[in-house]
């Protein structure tokens, strides 16, 4: 067994091992592979597991007999640093958020239900690029699953309600069924016990949107006063930009990930072009994310940043690094 597998690993093989269905023992399988550092050290491991996984998914393939099963419009494959998804109640602003915040075009309309299929595009937040993806609007009647699957599967869920109308029931609305489908906001964890069933812990923020000026302001202090400082939220006007930044700034501290840059010796840092890493990984996982082999042959590395006593310290592989650092690897 590879050292250095993140707990989130072991976690989800915990569950995998208790799963009993095949479409569930499938999915944790790839959530398992996604966690683990791709370097010379897991080879083995990511090997098997793929071994695994399409001997299951040929056998589940065969149980369904005739021809496969379309693939979803939901199955959108994580690109950036991170996959957030925006749910909400009809018209209050998630595919506006999406056509003025990323690359793509989602329809904007005054009527409600006016998005029928999920759209993906890329933020940017500072120097690296956040997927964030459009969703139609929920609705306790008619229940997508292929879009809870997503929602089970990515890394933060923006929960938009609309501060002019109703933003409570709005709100209410959504928890209902995010939790009907076994998917509790993070904050949630603790006063969640339910051993029976596997549940989703998500980190969730709520968006109140349509935050436009100063009587919307008083009225998002009565929100908030009622919900009781109960869940991680800001306020946002897409309209007038407000707070648009101090989301983005969020964003990127709920996916606990980190900057870290590489710098070949005699040469200046590629400043331009940050690895993307977990906080608390260390040298040798950065070393794995720039080449393979770097993970299994490097000797020391040279830091500088947060992470180091002085400019160009020299580092050995188990260096916890932090936001920001350069690193030079001394293979
Ligand atoms: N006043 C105000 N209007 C907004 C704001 N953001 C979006 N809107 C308007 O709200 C309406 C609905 O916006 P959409 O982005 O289509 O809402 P949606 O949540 O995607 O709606 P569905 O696809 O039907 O679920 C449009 O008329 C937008 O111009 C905002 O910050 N303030
Ligand atoms: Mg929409």
């Amino acid at each position: 067994m590879p050292t250095n597998l993140p707990p989130e690993y072991y976690k989800i093989e915990k569950l995998y091992k208790e799963a009993t269905d095949q479409a569930e023992k499938i999915e944790l399988l790839e959530e398992m592979m996604s966690k683990i550092p791709k370097h010379k050290g897991t080879d083995h491991l990511r090997a098997d597991l793929r071994r695994r996984l399409s001997k299951m998914k040929s056998s589940s393939s065969q149980a369904k007999k005739r021809g496969s099963r379309q693939t979803s419009a939901y199955s959108i494959g994580k690109e950036g640093a991170g996959q957030v998804v925006i749910v909400g109640t009809p018209n209050v602003g998630k595919s506006s958020l999406v056509a003025s915040q990323t690359n793509a075009d989602p329809e904007v309309s005054q009527a409600p239900f006016t998005t029928w299929g999920p759209t993906p595009g890329m933020m940017k937040i500072e120097n690296i690029q956040v997927q964030l993806i459009d969703t139609p609007p929920l609705n306790p009647e008619y229940v997508e699953a292929d879009l809870f699957n997503l929602l089970r599967k990515c890394d933060l869920i923006l929960v938009m309600v609309d501060l002019q109308a109703d933003p409570i029931d709005q709100l209410g609305m959504v928890m209902d069924l995010l939790a009907q489908q076994r998917i509790i906001p993070e904050h949630l964890e603790e006063q969640i016990q339910d051993e029976f069933r596997r549940i989703f812990t998500k980190p969730c923020l709520v968006l109140a949107n349509k935050c436009d000026d100063e009587q919307d302001e008083e009225v998002y202090a009565i929100f908030q006063e009622l919900l009781e400082g109960d869940c991680p939220m800001i306020p946002i006007s897409v309209k007038t930009g407000r707070n648009i930044d101090l989301l983005k700034q969020k964003i990127f501290e709920t996916l606990q990930i980190m900057r870290v840059f590489s710098q070949a010796p005699g040469e200046k840092a590629k400043l331009h072009l940050p690895f993307v890493l977990p906080i608390g990984s260390t040298v040798e996982t950065f070393a794995g994310k720039v080449h393979q082999d770097f993970a299994e042959n490097m000797k020391s590395a040279r830091v500088w940043g947060k992470s180091a006593a002085f400019d160009g310290q020299t580092v050995s592989r188990e260096h916890v690094l932090q936001d920001g650092d350069i690193v030079e690897l001394i293979i």
